[in-house]
């Protein structure tokens, strides 16, 4: 919910978590590597099974999880429960019974102590039922307490248009985000690092593609209708007793539902496909705010910047005002809408879902109900435990802290090995622009100085960890250290403090750049993931992706030469891989429309253009063909749903690109020779140096279990291909798998001795 930057992250993978670091003994990996391969599967034609057939025979998906990714999820798993430890044991002053608990470190500790407790407190959230949220709406929205706007029919749409205006604006600074959203971010067109305004497409519930499934918005239906049930019965009464006795004709539940739907299905309808604002060229059109105007003629964007910009402490917009928008038509359309179709019940049902579904979740149970039964139709998941939904509210709201009250139980050791890895995949990557013969000088000599600026981060900024400078960062995102402390211990207001607090952050940047050393993270340094950000071109591995089974820490002086073999190997097809995949990131589709500085920017000649756009096309009629979720595996599927190849060509490209510099790093430690090698004989495995590369990788897409429902629903929304295509798709193009495994040239992995591979980088 939280106005931010919006940028397109390409990263490792769509879930975000984290895990504690450990030692990692030769058995460790031996349990995890070699103990879990299925023997009797064919290493050629059947990767998946191979690579994790007894891992994935044993494992039992929580009945509460929609997939689960043994290197990702696993880790993740482990951070939970460090935090509902650190986070049960503090002490809340305001609360009773807080004798046995630790002393928070500082205000902000206490906040998010007392944030995790209130959220424990179900029977507390349920006293007070819809009251916070009703309370809120008659302080700050209170025209979403109205049946109607009044005047409405009599209006010009120039009335209505400024009407909308005020009231958008208003939803905006809180912050929600219906029908379009604002936010803040440096323009990639032009040199000086400077943020400013961005609009784009905003206002839906639900992904792209969910409103063409009936199952689905038959469910959202349900939960539309209910929200709107417990809102209007708290209004009768009289939670909070202002409100007592104040009869109001709101549309019926079922009928506000489905006005609220026509009206999403409106704004789908003007949207922009998850593929299409892929595009950084086509959804960057900067226009001045005069522009703008004119393009939302009965639009009042005047009176919703100035209520906009006022509360947040936003300069005033003039007529020069820059602006960057996605697309002109889906706002050319929306004024008409706004101002001219939809009608002002609706519209205000429509809001009045926005926030639901914002806030439902720090409610009392009959709120949860609501999404849980949601989830059970749509994902076929059963709710969390709730310390587990708890961790996860305190980590998306008070993300920086929660990272530092747990980031001390990673190991500072690793930033050296990693600093020489990231080195020597930008070395393979050296190597493989002198070797290709498809483009032409000029473009490839703008390659090498891109490759030579591209910058990374690893594990985590260190003013996270540093006395006096998180205090400073603190206060600058969470506000003052005791402002944070006497936040009454209410889950709702708290989060409403906190989503303020940080728009006012991200809005005291306009007109200067970001600061990188916060904002430039993105994501919490306890996740396990990486990305690559191409206006930046820097690269960040997280400190959560820095550990087993991704990456295994080893000491000269304590491991064996072949216990070094094996987890050198490991490491190279893992995070070597993850570090070829976000480097590639910077020259797959997308990211090779911007400049070594970042700029959106034409650097290709026109042959190597068209070259590029031959080997990309390659991979998308490849990827196109993999089936994602077979016929049968769900009731109603007649036929096989297969990857979109156009969708998740960036990542498909990172992953091809990705694990071929991991192999070429790999070869500036190890020779030929060495490939060759059995580390693991002793311990009675036979797995090559080389296999055991190629395991660093697929184990990490092989080892999971993912329910149809939502492979089927990542299919249309999610950048990288299903987990199984992951691990099989990007070995198939790689000759020096089938090398490593005798794959016959017949066999379904070996394209390359069929000529039938896909290669970009
Ligand atoms: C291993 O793979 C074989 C061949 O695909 C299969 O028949 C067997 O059930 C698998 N075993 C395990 C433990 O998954
Ligand atoms: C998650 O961790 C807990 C505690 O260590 C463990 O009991 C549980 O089995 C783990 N869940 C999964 C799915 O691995
Ligand atoms: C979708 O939007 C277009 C304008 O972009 C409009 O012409 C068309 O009628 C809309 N279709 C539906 C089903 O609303
Ligand atoms: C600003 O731009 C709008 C839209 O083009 C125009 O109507 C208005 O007169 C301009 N205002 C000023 C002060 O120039
Ligand atoms: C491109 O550069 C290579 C290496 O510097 C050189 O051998 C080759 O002649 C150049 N090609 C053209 C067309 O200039
Ligand atoms: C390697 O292990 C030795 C002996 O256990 C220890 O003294 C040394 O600090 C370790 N080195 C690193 C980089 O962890
Ligand atoms: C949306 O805007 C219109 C008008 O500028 C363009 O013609 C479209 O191409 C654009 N759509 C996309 C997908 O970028
Ligand atoms: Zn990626």
């Amino acid at each position: 919910m939280v106005m931010m930057l919006q940028r397109l992250l390409l990263c490792l993978c769509a879930v975000f978590l984290f895990g504690v670091s450990q030692a990692a003994p030769i058995e460790t990996l031996i349990e995890t590597v070699a103990d879990v391969l299925n023997q009797t599967a064919d290493p050629c034609t059947d990767v998946v099974e191979y690579s994790c057939g007894k891992w994935r025979e044993a494992f039992e998906l929580p009945k509460e999880e929609s997939r689960w990714l043994r290197a990702f999820h696993g880790l993740d798993n482990t951070t939970k429960h460090l935090i509902r430890d650190v986070l049960d044991g503090g002490k809340c002053s305001q609360l009773p019974n807080q004798e046995e608990k630790k002393e928070p470190a500082d205000g902000w500790e206490e906040l998010l102590f007392c944030y995790y407790q209130a959220c424990m407190d179900q029977d507390r959230l349920d006293e007070l039922g819809s009251q916070p949220l009703l309370s809120f709406m008659e302080r700050e929205l209170p025209f979403l307490l109205e049946t109607d706007i009044g005047g409405w029919e009599t209006m010009t749409p120039a009335e209505k248009g400024k009407v909308m205006a005020e009231i958008l604006a208003r939803m905006h600074i809180h912050p929600f985000s219906p029908f379009f959203s604002v936010y803040l971010d440096e323009n990639p067109l032009v040199e000086e690092d400077k943020v400013g305004i961005a609009i784009s497409q905003g206002g839906l519930v639900l992904d792209y593609g969910q409103y063409d499934e009936e199952k689905v918005l038959q469910a959202y239906l349900d939960y539309l209708s209910g929200s709107q049930e417990l809102f209007q019965s708290a209004v009768a009464t009289g939670s909070p007793p202002s409100l007592k006795g104040s009869r109001r004709a709101f549309l019926e539940p079922p009928a506000a539902a489905e006005e609220t739907l026509d009206i999403e299905k409106d704004l789908q309808n003007i949207s922009l496909s998850p593929t299409e604002i892929k595009d950084p060229v086509a959804t960057t059109n900067l226009m001045t705010f005069a522009d703008l105007k004119d393009l939302m003629p009965t639009f009042d964007w005047d009176t919703f910047f100035k209520t906009f910009g006022d509360a947040l402490g936003l300069p005033a917009m003039t007529n020069e005002t820059e602006v960057i928008i996605h697309n002109e038509t889906y706002f050319r359309e929306l004024n008409k809408l706004l101002t001219e179709v939809w009608d002002d019940k609706a519209i205000l049902a429509y809001l009045q879902g926005q926030l639901f579904s914002g806030m439902g979740a720090l409610l009392s149970r009959e709120w949860l109900e609501l999404s849980y039964d949601f989830n059970r139709n749509v994902k076929n998941a059963e709710p969390r435990e709730r310390w587990d939904e708890c961790q996860g509210m305190a980590r998306s709201t008070l993300k920086w802290i929660v990272a530092r009250v747990v980031l001390e139980e990673f190991d500072p050791n690793l930033k050296a090995v990693a600093d020489a890895m990231v080195a020597n995949v930008k070395a393979a990557f050296r190597d493989v622009l002198d070797e290709i013969q498809w483009m032409t000088n000029e473009t490839k000599d703008v390659a090498y100085e891109k490759l030579e600026k591209v910058t990374y981060q690893i594990a985590n900024p260190a003013w996270i960890l540093t006395d006096e400078e998180y205090r400073v960062n603190f206060e600058k995102i969470y506000g003052p250290e005791t402002a944070a402390a006497e936040l009454d211990a209410h889950l709702f207001d708290a989060t409403l403090y906190v989503q303020e607090q940080t728009q006012r952050y991200s809005v005291s940047f306009f007109g200067k750049p970001f600061d990188r050393e916060v904002i430039g993270w993105y994501r919490s340094p306890i996740d396990t993931n990486a990305f690559y950000v191409a206006d930046w071109n820097t690269m960040t591995f997280l400190a959560g992706i820095l550990q087993a089974p991704v990456f295994y820490p080893f000491n000269e002086s304590d491991d064996s030469e072949n216990a070094i073999l094996a987890k050198t190997a490991i490491n190279h097809g893992g995070i070597g891989a993850v570090m070829g995949h976000e480097l590639i990131h910077g020259f797959d589709t997308r990211g090779r429309e911007y400049n070594p500085d970042g700029l959106l920017f034409n650097w290709w000649s026109d042959v190597s253009r068209t070259e590029f756009e031959a080997k990309t096309d390659c991979v998308v009629a490849q990827f196109s063909e993999y089936v994602a979720v077979e016929k049968g595996e769900l009731d109603d599927l007649q036929e096989d749903i297969k990857v979109d190849g156009l969708l998740t060509v960036t990542e498909n490209t990172a992953d091809l690109g990705g694990i071929y510099l991991g192999y070429k790093a790999l070869l500036k430690e190890l020779t030929e020779e060495q490939l060759q090698i059995k580390p693991l004989e002793e311990y009675g495995h036979d797995l090559t140096v080389g296999q055991l590369f190629f395991l660093g990788w697929t184990q990490v897409w092989a080892c999971h279990e993912t329910r149809p429902e939502e492979r089927k629903k990542r299919v249309e929304r999610d950048y990288h291909a299903a987990a199984a295509v992951r691990a099989l798709g990007p070995v198939s193009n790689l000759a020096e798998y089938s090398k490593a495994f005798n794959c016959p040239p017949d066999s379904a992995v070996n394209l390359p001795a069929r000529d039938e591979q896909c290669k970009v980088w």
